[in-house]
């Protein structure tokens, strides 16, 4: 998977790139991160990107001009056409779900937003969906593009080790991941639950699918009766 990056803020995407799981896979060749600075591309020797809201009103607005001009330029740089999406807080809102999705794409051109807004011209012309990844405002899209590159790598086969499978984190059946234990047995008077120590591996494996369950009607109720919700499907 090749993923674009098209922001006024490249250098805030070097600590999460260069860590962990996401450098890992961009190191094994499963993704391919590409940043490219919209400011390379604003039209006048000042470099200017944002300018003042026709109609008035407070702060600045992102130009169409230096956004279309990166764009254009970043999508000729692979024979993929690639799809775009608009990092917004009027965006559809992210989930698991979104992530499986865009994880299953050849390639994803991410443009993050800043100022106040961006001119409205942008969305239309490039034809963009729009993501959002919480009901808050940030203060660029940046953030927001990390949040789902990482969401979306560790979904590709081969990002994670064995030894960290995605298959029973949080929200990939639909409901929260059951409570994890590791030494020592005793902590603070605080001891790990028998079953675990047990043996049993079918005991664990229905004590865990039952604290699955509890965690997720006691902490985020909304999730029992989601449509996402695999395990509600295949029992109903
Ligand atoms: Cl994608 N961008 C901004 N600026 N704020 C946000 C967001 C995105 N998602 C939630 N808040």
């Amino acid at each position: 998977m090749r993923v674009d990056i098209l922001t006024l803020f490249p250098e805030m995407f070097e600590s999460p790139l260069g860590h962990s799981i996401l450098k890992r896979g961009q190191d094994k060749g499963l993704v391919d991160i590409v940043l490219t600075n919209i400011r390379n591309f604003a039209a006048d020797s000042y470099n200017k990107v944002d300018d003042k809201p026709y109609g008035g009103g407070p702060g600045m607005v992102m130009m169409p001009g230096p956004v279309f001009e990166c764009f254009e330029h970043v999508q000729k740089l692979s024979p993929d056409k690639g799809r775009p999406i608009l990092l917004t807080p009027q965006g559809q809102k992210f989930d698991h779900a979104k992530a499986l999705e865009l994880s299953a794409e050849k390639r994803l051109i991410l443009i993050a937003g800043r100022y106040e807004g961006i001119d409205e011209r942008i969305r239309i012309g490039l034809g963009a969906e729009q993501i959002s990844i919480g009901d808050y405002v940030l203060s660029g899209g940046e953030l927001a593009a990390m949040v789902i590159i990482d969401a979306v790598v560790r979904l590709l086969a081969g990002a994670l080790g064995d030894e960290d499978s995605s298959k029973d984190d949080s929200f990939s059946q639909g409901l929260l991941e059951y409570p994890q234990y590791t030494r020592p047995e005793v902590f603070r008077d605080m001891k790990v639950p028998d079953i675990l120590l047990s043996g049993d591996h079918a005991k664990i494996a229905e004590w865990r699918r039952q604290q699955t369950i509890e965690r997720t009607k006691k902490w985020r109720p909304d999730l029992m009766n989601d449509n996402n919700n695999k395990n509600e499907k295949s029992e109903s």
